[in-house]
């Protein structure tokens, strides 16, 4: 089952995050409608604002859209919320609670995701049993308060040749740059203010969608 879901971060995909206080006006829920109307399938719930009983009842509606569109669902940070809205996993930062912990709470079911920077974090998120780790930021990112550095794609190149596990590409990535991500072993790549802040998501989608399509069969290998 996790093995299934764990498919859709392998090949070229687009991997969403929602953030709200970017979303031109648009509430959350009705973002990821627009994002899962356009066909993406992998959906991470990111909002740092809110209450506990926000995020929960957001969640809660997140889950149920996601289950009718036959998406995966990630709950960033929160273990207990995940477990709470029966997410499919979540996804810590490196100043989360460690791996093991996560892992020993969640179980083997839920996937666990890792934010990593450099090859030192890659190794150990790895070794200690992630699901998929998020690497970046690769470019410039205005989205997160206190941005780490950009670590720029040759780190993408390493890790998508030297590890097993998904490498999800994070940070900065836009529909202009996505073809030289994908050119330095990038496959998924997860975007925020890219989506977010379209003005019109579905169309935003679509185009982004075209570049992977191009990569997934190999048209635009060089
Ligand atoms: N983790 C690393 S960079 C980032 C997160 C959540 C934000 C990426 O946002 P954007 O708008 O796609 O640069
Ligand atoms: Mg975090």
């Amino acid at each position: 089952m996790k093995d299934k879901k764990l498919a859709y971060f392998k090949n070229p995909n687009l991997y969403c995050i929602t953030a709200e206080n970017i979303s031109l006006g648009r509430k959350n829920v009705e973002v990821v409608k627009m994002i899962l109307d356009a066909g993406v399938r992998i959906i991470q719930y990111r909002e740092k604002k809110k209450s506990l009983r926000e995020k929960y009842e957001e969640a809660l509606i997140l889950r149920k859209l996601t289950y009718e569109y036959d998406a995966i669902l990630i709950i960033n940070d929160h273990l207990d919320l995940c477990k709470m809205v029966e997410g499919d996993g979540v996804h810590l930062g490196q100043d989360d609670y460690p791996i093991p912990i996560a892992r020993s709470f969640l179980g083997e079911d839920y996937i666990i995701g890792v934010t990593v920077h450099n090859i030192e974090q890659i190794i150990k998120a790895y070794k200690e049993g992630a699901d998929y780790l998020g690497l970046g930021p690769i470019f410039e990112s205005y989205t997160k308060e206190n941005p780490h550095p950009p670590i720029g794609l040759e780190i993408l190149n390493w890790a998508t040749s030297h590890i097993k596990i998904p490498i999800v590409a994070i940070g900065g990535i836009k529909e202009s740059n996505l073809p030289l991500v994908l050119k330095n072993g990038g496959k998924c790549v997860a975007m925020v203010s890219e989506i977010v802040s379209s003005e019109n998501i579905k169309e935003k989608i679509k185009k982004i969608f075209k570049i992977l399509e191009g990569y997934s069969y190999g048209k635009n290998d060089t």
